[in-house]
């Protein structure tokens, strides 16, 4: 019985140094020291020895079982280290590794040219007002004295909801809102969105972006309307600018005109991008008509106004020299990461 416990302490040794994981460390602790280990079953056959050799093997056994419990131990110390030490090199933080950059977005161009237009004009005293996009016939055409046989109100050229409701053509019916419900001066801007039945081309998208204004007050002249303007151009295309009135017709003001500026990239010498006129078309504007005045509950004996208004794709297409304005509204990041 001697003999069968000094094997199996040697079997259990062998099988200690070949284990490489903790599991397998485990299986062979429960094999030899477990419940039904074999080292136990020996044990159990120790009730078949006589009285003298019982405490012998029973002493043998009892060492035998030391040192595998103390050979396992220390092998689990050194499996444990091992393990430690591989998980520490395949789970190592390389913290010189490039990091992943988040994705930042980046403010649209068209966004960019409203807020610096919007910047310019607040500097003078606008106060920014906002108004529906879906607009009734009336704020839109009636009240800014459209006659009742004008183009821009057919079917072909704005977009019907119903025969009361439309999608705004321009935004004026903000400043025919607020010319109601404020008595002068009023001085504002309502820059936003605006909507033309057109079929888009390289100038233009069936919704696109306008900036306008309105001055409202006791004595306004036209002399208020260029210097407000010359002050704007100067801001928007350079110190150097100039600008220059060209009659024109617009229902809601009388005069109207046209506004140039000098060709911010020759200065007015004239090259392609000017198409050899030293000008560049900027706007419309005009002294508000006193139809408009009286439609809104104002006395156009007693006050007048001017008022102009801008197309702010076309003002940024020119400024970043952008020669297609669907490309603003495709959303292409390659497109839209260059400004
Ligand atoms: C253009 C021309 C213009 C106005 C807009 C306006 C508004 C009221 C009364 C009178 Cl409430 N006028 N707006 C005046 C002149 C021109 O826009 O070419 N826009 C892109």
């Amino acid at each position: 019985m001697e003999a069968k416990l000094k094997e199996l302490q040697q079997l259990a040794q062998q099988e200690i140094r070949e284990a490489g994981a903790s599991e397998v460390l485990e299986k062979v602790r429960v094999k030899y020291l477990g419940k039904k280990g074999e080292l136990t079953e020996v044990l159990r056959g120790m009730g078949s020895l006589s009285a003298e050799e019982r405490p012998l093997i029973g002493k043998v056994a009892n060492e035998v079982r030391e040192s595998i419990e103390e050979m396992l131990a220390s092998a689990k110390n050194l499996i444990k280290e091992k393990e430690l030490l591989a998980r520490l090199s395949s789970e190592s933080l390389d913290v010189t590794m490039p990091g992943k950059a988040p994705a930042v977005g980046k403010r649209h161009p068209l966004i960019q040219g409203m807020d610096e237009l919007k910047e310019i004009f607040i500097g003078m005293g606008f106060r920014v007002a906002e108004g529906p996009e879906v607009e009734t016939v009336y704020y839109n055409f009636d009240a800014l004295n459209a006659p009742p046989n004008h183009p821009s109100r057919d079917m072909s050229d704005t977009f019907y909801i119903n025969d009361n409701l439309i999608l705004r053509t321009q935004t004026s019916p903000v400043q025919v809102r607020t010319m109601e419900k404020l008595k002068p001066p009023i001085r504002i801007i309502s820059p936003g969105r605006c909507f033309r039945n057109d079929t888009p081309d390289a100038t233009h998208s069936p919704m696109f972006h306008q900036l306008e204004g309105l001055v409202v007050d006791k004595g306004i002249t036209l002399a208020d309307l260029k210097g407000t303007l010359e002050v704007f151009a100067k801001h928007f295309l350079g110190e150097h600018t100039k600008i220059k009135f060209r009659p024109h017709n617009f229902p809601f003001t009388e005069p109207s005109a046209e506004v140039d500026a000098s060709c911010f990239k020759c200065q007015g010498e004239g090259c392609s991008f000017c198409k050899g006129s030293g000008w560049v078309e900027m706007l419309g504007a005009g002294m508000v008509h006193p139809n408009v005045l009286r439609n809104c509950g104002i006395d156009p004996e007693v006050y007048s106004g001017f008022a102009f208004g801008m197309g702010i794709d076309r003002l940024v297409m020119m400024k970043y020299e952008i020669d297609d304005i669907r490309l603003l509204f495709e959303n292409d990041m390659r497109f839209i990461n260059q400004f």
